[in-house]
């Protein structure tokens, strides 16, 4: 049975690779599963249809066989702990990838959103330029312990693990901000992601997805 995936119909970045279906193909591209994807429009992701894949009307979801899956974070931990490859096989080991991946989506990933917001939804109002300091001290206070734990390493505890790879994803975000060149350790852990095969595969992946041509999806 094939895993299909749901992803924005033609997603708003153009194929820049930030929608959240990006981690996901990357997931599967280390673990070397085939799956195919299906376009959600804007209007769709609301209706009953999907609303029965994921309650809160969001891509990426996730099906094989009979198991639906929404929530980027259970998708990929599901795919690590089913398929050999991105978790280590010592169980401290993987625990401690399991809390990279947490400490991604909990810890790091909330300040960067808030940046977003920030930038793309309140940039419009007078108060916005004031907090905008702030926002950006808030990223930095994840920034700067993160950068300390990860030292000169290549990876955050010894071999690229699920935790790197939802690392990566997070704080690939933050590139536009220019945040990301204030910790040079930190934007070289991310090209070192985007270096990897099943990376440049996954955004080739989605970059084809989201520029493909009109009038049929
Ligand atoms: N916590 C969920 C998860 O990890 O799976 C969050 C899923 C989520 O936010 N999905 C977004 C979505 O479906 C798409 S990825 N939004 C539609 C809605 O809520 O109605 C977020 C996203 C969208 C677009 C860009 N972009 O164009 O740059 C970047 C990221």
């Amino acid at each position: 049975m094939a895993i299909t995936l749901t992803a924005f119909d033609r997603s708003p970045d153009g194929g820049r690779g930030l929608a959240r279906d990006t981690r996901v193909r990357w997931a599967l591209e280390e673990l070397g599963l085939a799956y195919d994807v299906r376009p959600v429009s804007f209007a769709a992701l609301k209706e009953p249809a999907h609303l029965a894949r994921n309650p809160f009307g969001q891509i990426p979801t996730f099906e094989d066989g009979t198991l639906v899956l929404f929530e980027t974070g259970a998708i990929v931990l599901h795919l690590a702990q089913r398929h050999a490859g991105l978790l280590p096989d010592d169980a401290d080991a993987r625990a401690r990838a399991i809390s990279w991946m947490f400490a991604a989506l909990n810890t790091i990933e909330p300040p960067i959103l808030d940046l977003s917001v920030a930038k793309i939804v309140e940039g419009g109002h007078p108060w916005a330029e004031a907090r905008m300091p702030l926002v950006e001290g808030r990223v930095r206070d994840r920034l700067r312990p993160l950068a300390a734990r990860l030292g000169d390493a290549d990876w955050l505890d010894g071999s690229f693990s699920a935790g790197d790879l939802m690392l990566v994803s997070v704080l690939l975000r933050l590139r536009p901000s220019g945040l990301l060149d204030e910790f040079p350790t930190l934007a070289a852990y991310v090209a070192r992601g985007e270096a990897r095969p099943a990376y440049r595969r996954a955004f080739g992946a989605q970059l084809a997805f989201n520029t493909r041509p009109t009038g049929g999806s």
